[in-house]
């Protein structure tokens, strides 16, 4: 997990503001009930400069989040698009994490929101490997938690609201306080649904599986560029749901997210699964191909951020 290193400038509500400057009152109604959206999206130093990763498809689901907890956001994508390139750029950060929010303002209190406008920012600051350096090469102990997953019918899990990171919190802290690195969450009727923040994959037989969307997790870009990945290598990838066991008795492990990326899960539940396989390494490697410019072949997913030049 990652503290905040200040950069320079965040972009808020349509401006360049200092850092220290992007504050909102204690009033806000996000603040009291987590009425807000959010995204991850990762910038990379790739050779032809600074770019960032499916930053139209992150924006879009920013947008899809808020429509289903019925906010609408007053930037377009395209306008988020622009400010996101151009926070990156001020910044002059070579690669770094980019978090747009939006989020019910200052106006009204009590639970509808009525006169709030919605506030919209975007922050990006470094970010190193999510579960740790060594997590990434050697994996990381994750735990099943006993925290459900949220049902689909009580929030929409598919969005990536505040609110619903409360489930997320209490699951990952269980699991550090017993000394894993991250939670996986089950659903009520026990199906592996995700973890804290990434998405899960066994293999098992040479085959890939994930569990399917219908689980009520969140629809991963990661995960999605995975699979359309994996398939262009020759793998084949089963949608399908996974109980504990198949967690156990699994040849290889991993989660990916936009922070995590693709990270090795090397035991779970005190289940020894090993070392990361082959398989796994062959999809890491070729997704930090992808992110960091190396396969042309991809080259569609990256945004190349204009540098600005440096003052005089
Ligand atoms: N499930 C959850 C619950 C989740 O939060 C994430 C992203 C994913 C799956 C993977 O989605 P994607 O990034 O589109 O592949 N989690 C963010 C968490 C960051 C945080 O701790 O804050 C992320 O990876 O940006």
């Amino acid at each position: 997990m990652a503290d905040l290193h200040a950069t320079e400038k965040i972009w808020m509500n349509g401006e360049f503001v200092d850092w220290k400057d992007a504050t909102v009152h204690v009033g806000v109604h996000g603040l009291h009930y987590g009425s807000g959206v959010f995204e991850g999206i990762r910038a990379y130093e790739t050779p032809k400069g600074t770019a960032i990763f499916r930053l139209d498809d992150h924006l879009q689901r920013l947008h899809d989040s808020a429509r289903l907890i019925r906010m609408t956001i007053p930037y377009s994508v395209a306008e988020l698009s622009k400010a996101s390139l151009e926070l990156v750029a001020v910044n002059r950060v070579p690669s770094c994490y980019v978090r747009p929010i939006a989020f019910y303002g200052y106006g009204s209190l009590g639970v509808p929101p009525r006169d709030n406008p919605v506030y919209v920012a975007i922050m990006c600051w470094p970010w190193g490997a999510y579960l740790g350096e060594e997590g990434m090469t050697r994996g990381v102990r994750v735990k099943i938690s006993s925290w459900v997953r949220m049902p689909s019918n009580v929030v929409p899990h598919t969005s990536k609201a505040c609110g619903l990171y409360l489930n997320s919190m209490l699951a990952v802290q269980d699991a550090a306080l017993g000394g894993y690195d991250e939670a996986i969450l089950l659903t009520e009727k026990g199906y592996v649904a995700d973890c804290s923040g990434e998405n899960v994959f066994v293999v098992k037989d040479g085959v890939i599986y994930t569990p399917p969307l219908e689980t009520g997790i969140l629809h991963g870009i990661t995960r999605q560029s995975l699979i359309e990945v994996a398939g262009s290598l020759g793998y084949e990838v089963k949608r399908e749901n996974l109980v504990r066991s198949d967690l156990y008795l699994a040849d290889e492990m991993f989660m990916t997210g936009t922070a995590a990326e693709v990270t090795p899960v090397r035991e779970i539940d005190d289940y020894l699964i090993g070392d990361p396989g082959p398989v796994t390494l062959a999809l890491q490697r070729a997704y930090l191909d992808i992110v960091q410019g190396r396969d042309e072949r991809w080259e569609h997913w990256l945004e190349y951020v204009t540098p600005v030049p440096a003052e005089a």
